[in-house]
């Protein structure tokens, strides 16, 4: 049967059919009428708000996936399943982490869609820092989000059979097939579905394909991507999945989820930071502003989550020892136990880096973009902003082993800022 999206008269009779939300929609079971907008602005579902009109309090969110991709259409059909990952994502995150997941109230696997709580006080991320606001707890909750997550789906904490289990379970082809080419591999290739600016220098594009330390760093990160099943990731951590307000943080959109490597979900947040970093030069000058407070506001975030989750996952990994008696390493004295424990998180460092530098190339050049550099109206301040963002890209790729702490690419940010050579 062809895939129809609901009506809004569809969507609340199907609603008013499930105590679960009824309860969260209605006031004593009564019956009242629904304003129902569609408001998905990402690049695969639909997404519904769903409000009594009469209690504006009582709303959920209601998401569907198509049996396409919705960026494109038919012409890219996609399976529905992707729905499963998501609604399993959702729950284990949120078991995980209670206070950084919506919750879920419905799923439904016949109709490829779930109903969940509505954030109503908090908006996406990615806008909130291009209007240049702070949050002041956003950084520290991810730090937090990010410790529990990696560490509870991974062997340092799961019993082997236990993660092998859920790594099966994750097992998502199809839109780890869309990372894989989207990412990995279309981006560094003269490929039909890459859109970069024309105002881009041809040298900056050459140098994408035909420069080997870069090919060579992209390729490790791709190997890793498809090799490395460390833990459950949410697969697609930027700054849209993200929805804050100055109190809460909420992770959002896990259809991405899989068993893969604990840097690729830092890596992503990091690079979403700098590429808000580098275009703050544009929307940090709209109504004559100063940019500079803000950009290194940005980079302070990027220093807060890379420690504070480094700090947290040490802890829950040596309170897990300490509490079960198993060590990871087998029975090593103390210092050896230590030792591992540096050389893991600055192996992840490395990795965290290296595809921070591959998910901000894919987002210059690639086909999906973000709205802070597309909304740069003047194609050369734009092409500017994006050249420094190449270039600190390929640094974070090229140099990810030498750059042993995250103060280390504030500087190398800072540094990218300032630079003002065209690309050679
Ligand atoms: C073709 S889908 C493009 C992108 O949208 C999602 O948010 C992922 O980032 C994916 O790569
Ligand atoms: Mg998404």
């Amino acid at each position: 049967m062809e895939f129809e999206a609901f009506t809004a008269s569809a969507l609340a009779d199907y609603l008013g059919g499930i105590a679960d939300v009824r309860a969260r929609l209605f006031e004593d079971d009564a019956p009242a009428d629904l304003d129902i907008a569609e408001v998905g602005d990402g690049n695969l579902n639909y997404v519904y708000i769903v409000t009594n009109a009469k209690a504006r309090e009582h709303s959920v969110v209601v998401k569907q996936a198509p049996p396409f991709l919705r960026l494109v259409g038919k012409n890219w059909p996609l399976s529905c399943q992707r729905m499963d990952h998501e609604v399993a994502a959702l729950r284990r995150f949120g078991a995980l982490c209670p206070q950084h997941v919506p919750c879920v109230y419905h799923a439904d696997e016949k109709r490829f869609l779930v109903v969940m709580q509505h954030l109503a006080s908090h908006r996406i991320l990615r806008q909130g820092l291009m209007d240049g606001v702070s949050y002041p707890l956003f950084a520290q909750h991810m730090a937090n989000y990010l410790a529990h997550t990696l560490f509870h789906g991974s062997d340092l904490f799961l019993a082997p059979d236990i993660k092998k289990q859920a790594m099966s379970a994750s097992v998502n082809i199809e839109l780890c097939r869309i990372t894989e080419d989207l990412v990995f591999t279309f981006p560094y290739e003269d490929h039909s579905s890459n859109v970069y600016s024309a105002a881009l220098p041809a040298s900056a594009i050459a140098r994408l394909r035909s420069y080997e330390p870069l090919r060579c760093a992209a390729a490790d990160m791709k190997w890793a991507f498809m090799n490395h099943a460390e833990t459950l990731l949410h697969g697609d951590l930027h700054t849209g999945s993200i929805m804050v307000n100055a109190r809460e943080t909420y992770v959002i959109d896990p259809e991405f989820a899989f068993y893969g490597p604990m840097g690729f979900d830092i890596g992503a947040l990091i690079a979403n930071l700098l590429l808000a970093y580098f275009s703050r030069d544009y929307h940090g000058r709209v109504d004559g502003g100063d940019p500079r407070a803000y950009q290194e506001w940005l980079l302070e975030q990027a220093v807060t989550i890379w420690n504070g989750f480094s700090a947290t996952f040490l802890t829950l990994w040596r309170e897990h020892e300490s509490r079960s008696g198993k060590r990871f390493i087998g029975t090593a004295e103390t210092r050896v136990g230590e030792a591992y424990r540096a050389h893991f998180m600055r192996r992840l460092l490395a990795d965290t880096l290296g595809f921070a530098g591959c998910k901000m190339i894919r987002r210059i050049v690639g086909m999906a973009k973000v709205a802070e550099i597309t909304r740069i109206p003047d194609a050369q301040l734009r092409a500017q902003i994006e050249v420094r963002c190449l270039r600190c890209a390929e640094a974070l790729l090229v140099q990810r082993a030498a750059l042993t702490d995250i103060e280390q690419v504030t500087l190398l940010a800072r540094e990218t800022l300032l630079d003002k050579s065209s690309f050679s």
